[in-house]
């Protein structure tokens, strides 16, 4: 019987910041891979340790090894990679995920093969086919490399580069549910409910967001928005709660963008016992239906907020104003609902009193949880493109750091103390108003 491992290469920091999911790529792979008779399993590191995980895989004996990789994952990508290479010589090695889409070239000299992009249908397919066909890892040639969709090569005497593919929503409607049935649930749920109070998971409900921000890059969704129908997101929702979740993290990046398709989950969601939140943008949403997601369990909603200067917002291509962004804020805080906000400064072109009206804003706005980061010229983003590879010796492994990885004229020792300052304020100003009650 041939096996396909997925491996998931986080291994959690206990950073304050940390965020904990199960990485619902693994899953949904791991689903379609399954639906094709394929005997697969996912090594989530999240919980264990690299070497956990080394010898995990080892006993498994997989004739494919696929990773996940993203910018803050890179060094832990590339150590399984060389540890598969030696404890399993034979076993076909894959990259996919954000980073692989965007540099596919960066994994060819460790890796046998790269999907970029949404790899739902073809990573399944090609493994299917080389197990079927008894291919092995140095004859490739012998499938139909151009037949699959995203896939990269460039070794073995092999070029191929097939275009990527965003999958319409009547594909995504035939598609089997991601299968959670690897992950250490009862850990992941332990950790959100003494962190918050709830046990919350991921769920993708929306791909895609027409936006063009400066700082973003949408590496595997792209700008074409699909909605989910509601059904299998309903049937999804019914699994998860099955685990034992009772709170959902919709990791869309524009989840309110229709108010119809919003107001439809809405309804179906009140009365499940499920909260949620969600991202949100400060345009393009109506009272009505702020209060309509408050009814039906919505908890907290995330802005990217991202400046209070209007110059700045211009410079990032929010297309939004920061007067939208206030009445966003208050909006969702008068229907009773929480607000985060993330903001950004040090971008390049701004200066310290743009900075300051970032602060300022910050400060004055009803918002539960706030955020400072400063830019991170992600690969696949417009501002990557004008500012190149980061400086050397400084990279985007640390999670949410305050320091420049491209030259700027930024003082970053005082950007940090402002930082500090103002998220002092700010938990000064929340005990006061709490206090109050
Ligand atoms: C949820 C999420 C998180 C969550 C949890 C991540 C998790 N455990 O899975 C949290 C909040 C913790 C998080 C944190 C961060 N994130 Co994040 N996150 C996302 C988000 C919004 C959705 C990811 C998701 O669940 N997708 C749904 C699944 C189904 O899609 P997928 O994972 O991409 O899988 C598909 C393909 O990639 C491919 N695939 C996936 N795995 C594999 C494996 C193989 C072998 C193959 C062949 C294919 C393949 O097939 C899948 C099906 O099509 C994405 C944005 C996005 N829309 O993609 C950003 C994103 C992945 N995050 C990003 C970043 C930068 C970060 C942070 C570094 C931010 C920060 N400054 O702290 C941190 C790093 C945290 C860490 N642990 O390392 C970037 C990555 C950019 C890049 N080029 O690498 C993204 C793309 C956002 C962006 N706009 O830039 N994130």
């Amino acid at each position: 019987m041939s096996r396909v491992a997925l491996v998931f290469p986080y291994f959690r920091t206990r950073a304050a910041t940390e965020m904990l999911f199960p990485p619902l790529g693994a899953a949904t792979l791991a689903a379609q891979l399954r639906r094709r008779g394929i005997d697969t399993r996912v090594f989530d590191g999240t919980f264990g340790t690299f070497e956990q995980l080394s010898a995990d895989l080892t006993t498994y004996r997989p004739d494919i090894v696929g990773v996940y990789s993203m910018v803050s994952l890179t060094a832990n990508t590339l150590r399984v990679a060389e540890m598969v290479r030696t404890s399993l010589p034979d076993a076909l090695l894959v990259a996919g995920g954000p980073l692989p889409t965007v540099f596919p070239g960066r994994y060819t000299s460790r890796f046998d093969a790269v999907f970029r992009g949404e790899a739902d249908v073809s990573f399944p397919r090609f493994c299917a086919d080389y197990v079927e066909r008894g291919v092995s890892r140095t004859r490739l040639g012998d499938l139909p490399l151009d037949t699959y969709d995203g896939l990269f090569i460039a070794d073995h005497g092999l070029h191929v580069d097939n275009p990527t593919v965003n999958h319409s929503e009547s594909e995504l409607a035939s598609f089997p549910l991601p299968d959670r049935g690897d992950f250490d649930h009862a850990a992941y749920q332990t950790e959100w409910l003494q962190k918050t109070g709830s046990k919350a998971t991921s769920i993708i409900v929306t791909l895609g967001c027409p936006y063009g921000c400066d700082f973003c890059s949408k590496p595997i969704f792209g700008s074409v928005v699909r909605r989910r129908s509601l059904d299998a997101v309903f049937e999804e929702i019914a699994q998860i709660r099955g685990l034992g979740y009772d709170s959902l993290w919709i990791a869309d990046d524009t989840f309110t963008l229709n108010e119809a398709y919003l107001t439809e989950f809405c309804r179906r969601i009140a009365g499940l016992g499920m909260s949620w939140s969600c991202l949100s943008r400060a345009n393009g949403i109506s009272a009505a239906t702020v209060r309509l997601m408050k009814e039906s369990g919505c908890r907290r909603v995330y802005l990217g907020l991202e400046s209070g200067s209007q110059a700045t917002l211009d410079l990032m291509k929010k297309q939004v104003t920061v007067e939208q962004g206030m009445r966003a804020v208050e909006l969702y805080h008068r229907a009773g609902l929480e607000v985060a906000a993330f903001f950004i400064v040090g971008y390049p072109g701004e200066t310290v009193s743009t900075i300051e009206e970032t602060f300022k804003l910050a400060l004055a706005l009803p918002l539960d949880e706030i955020s400072f980061n400063v830019p991170m010229p992600l690969p696949g983003s417009k501002l990557f493109e004008r500012l190149g590879a980061p400086d050397d010796g400084k990279d985007w492994t640390r999670e949410n750091e305050v320091t420049f990885v491209f030259p700027s004229d930024i003082d970053e020792d005082r950007l940090r103390r402002r930082i500090d300052e103002t998220m002092r304020v700010f938990a000064a100003k929340k005990e006061t108003s709490t206090a109050r009650g």
